[in-house]
């Protein structure tokens, strides 16, 4: 995250840490992308973070990557649901969504606490303009490695023809992603970010509408970090979610 603050402790409590081992190894897992709890047993996260060969686990209610903290639970995940569109150009990416289940039994993953809870899902998209959240442990002004600590940052949505202006992204933007930071730069999300959320308060229940995906470098004028946009996946998400025993 560019421009970000600390979060504090419980403030974001369903951003998730998604990392991955080689298969069979005794390797310590590597954070490399974050994720949204969305029920116990269930994370949406960006397609790109997911490597089939690899072991994946979730970490939940753990600001801070470099030690484990009392209020953290790991969780290995059972499988990984990438969108059958998914796809990446050198222009764009995308349909980048996927779904986690996480081990557990009988519907039963992670346990809700103060530090530990699940996003809404949206019912509709929202104006332009509306200011939501960014947050991850993504690469910084300062660190191209990223942060120990968890970072949020405050972004604005962006509409679909002003990000598709030439001298932003142009044509290559689809209903299946939009912009949202400054054109003036400075605050953005980045590598290591990406899966994490993008949620607007509405009614004062944060709802995700995003998931970070991708943008030309970061924080850089007239170039956007661009989001999924869940209210394109709803149905996508429901299904899967329902198909799966
Ligand atoms: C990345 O490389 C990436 N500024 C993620 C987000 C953004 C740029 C790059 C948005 O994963």
């Amino acid at each position: 995250i560019f421009g970000g603050l600390k979060v504090s402790p419980g403030a974001i409590p369903w951003q998730v840490s998604v990392q991955e081992r080689p298969k069979n190894s005794i390797s310590p897992h590597r954070p490399i992308c974050g994720g949204v709890l969305i029920s116990s047993c269930w994370v949406l996260t960006a397609a790109h973070c997911i490597d089939k060969s690899k072991e994946l686990q979730v970490v939940m209610g753990s600001l801070s990557l470099d030690r484990v903290e009392p209020t953290a639970q790991t969780v290995e995940v059972e499988s990984s649901i990438v969108h059958e569109n998914y796809r990446e150009t050198p222009e764009a990416v995308y349909n980048d969504i996927a779904l986690l289940r996480l081990k557990g039994t009988d519907g039963f993953c992670a346990n809700e606490t103060q530090y530990v809870k699940t996003a809404c899902l949206p019912d509709a998209q929202l104006p332009d303009g509306t200011e939501c959240t960014i947050s991850g442990w993504g690469a910084t002004e300062t660190s191209e490695y990223g942060s120990n600590h968890l970072l949020e940052a405050d972004v604005l949505l962006i509409g679909q023809e002003k990000c598709s202006e030439p001298k932003v992204y142009g044509k290559v933007l689809d209903n299946s992603m939009f912009c949202a930071g400054y054109l003036q730069g400075g605050v953005d999300s980045c590598q290591g970010d990406s899966g994490g959320p993008l949620t607007c308060k509405e009614n004062n229940t944060s709802v995700v509408h995003g998931l970070v995906s991708w943008g030309d470098k970061c924080g850089s004028k007239n170039k956007p970090g661009v989001y999924t946009r869940v209210t394109e996946f709803l149905n996508w998400i429901k299904s899967k979610m329902q198909a799966s025993p």
